[in-house]
């Protein structure tokens, strides 16, 4: 298989950065969590805030007195994310501060599903935070259950190879953008500079900004750590993760062309699709294109109505 056709331009800015969290964290070796938390925090530095609901990113952190985060880190309930992160900027509006970032930073069960509410009735007040979806794709903490984030056909123990996951992944731009954030944006560790860009605009912006990224988890995908990077990069050669901004919930920016790579180079490096077979594979190929195709469309129409503006 080629190994990849995408020829990053060297940018020597990205080495200027400095540093906010620190090594030393307990992430299984190619988790995706900290090396987007560390680009994050590079890029909004000290003056964060970080609340975290139950899920890995709690955990790799490290155990209490213990913390790799570099700013303050505030633990709340598994489905309160949004909420916790609220209250966070209503105490420093109390405090008459405004100069700091509030992030709620939580994985795809708690925010997909049970912290939906909270992430809903935030985004609706349009609530000062910047929330990050680490989308792993399952309940990978408690022993990768399925989530609404979890693609079709994908193995997890709640979803075994005999009978895998038949409901369709959860779209979370299209849910966010129905509540007309500020801003939306995906974002992908094989895409670095396009992550701190979009992780800078959040910071300028004010409102709800949401980043959702795609987080491999190789002890819960059934693949080998060391494919962390290329696995981010084949899901968006492949289509199955778009790089794309959503500004106001209506103009659509690709951020990058995806190559239409066939969706199977993306799934045979993974243990959690092993079972699949040929006309599976096939049904996958046309989510995919669909979704690209719907994603597109968007993206048309938001260039349209712009030229109409001008
Ligand atoms: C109300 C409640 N239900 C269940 C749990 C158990 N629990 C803790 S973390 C977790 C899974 C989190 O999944 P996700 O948000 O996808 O993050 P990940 O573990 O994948 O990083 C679950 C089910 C809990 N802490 N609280
Ligand atoms: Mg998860």
């Amino acid at each position: 298989m080629a190994l990849t056709t995408f020829t990053p331009k060297p940018n020597f800015d990205l080495l200027k950065v400095e540093d906010v969290s620190s090594p030393g964290h307990l992430a299984c070796p190619g988790c995706g969590i900290m090396p987007a938390y560390r680009t994050a925090l590079q890029v909004l530095g000290k003056n964060t805030i970080i609340v975290a609901p139950a899920c890995c990113f709690a955990v790799v952190d490290g155990p209490f007195p213990y913390s790799a985060a570099g700013v303050p880190f505030m633990h709340c309930a598994f489905e309160t994310a949004a909420a916790s992160a609220a209250g966070v900027r209503a105490a420093l509006e109390v405090l008459g501060r405004d100069d700091t970032n509030v992030v709620a930073w939580a994985g795809d069960g708690g925010t997909f599903d049970i912290g939906l509410q909270a992430l809903s009735a935030s985004a609706e007040r349009n609530e000062d935070m910047i929330y990050v979806c680490y989308d792993n794709e399952a309940y990978m903490n408690t022993g990768i259950q399925r989530s609404s984030a979890t693609p079709r056909m994908a193995w997890t123990t709640t979803t075994p190879q005999q009978a895998p996951k038949i409901e369709y992944k959860k779209d979370l731009g299209g849910i966010m953008a129905a509540h007309r954030i500020p801003y939306f944006a995906t974002a992908s560790l094989a895409h670095p500079e396009d992550m701190m860009a979009k992780f800078r605009k959040a910071k300028e912006l004010r409102g709800f900004r949401m980043i959702h990224y795609f987080c491999p988890c190789p002890t819960g995908w059934k693949t080998d750590a060391r494919y962390m990077v290329k696995l981010d990069r084949l899901a968006v050669q492949t289509k199955v993760f778009p790089l794309y901004e959503v500004f106001g919930g209506r103009r659509y920016v690709l951020n990058v062309a995806s190559e239409g790579l066939p969706v199977s180079e993306y799934l045979k490096i993974q243990g959690r699709f092993s079972h699949l077979q040929p006309e599976d594979i096939k049904l996958i190929q046309q989510e995919v294109n669909d979704n690209y195709e719907e994603l597109l469309a968007k993206v048309d129409h938001s260039n349209r109505q712009r030229s109409n503006d001008t």
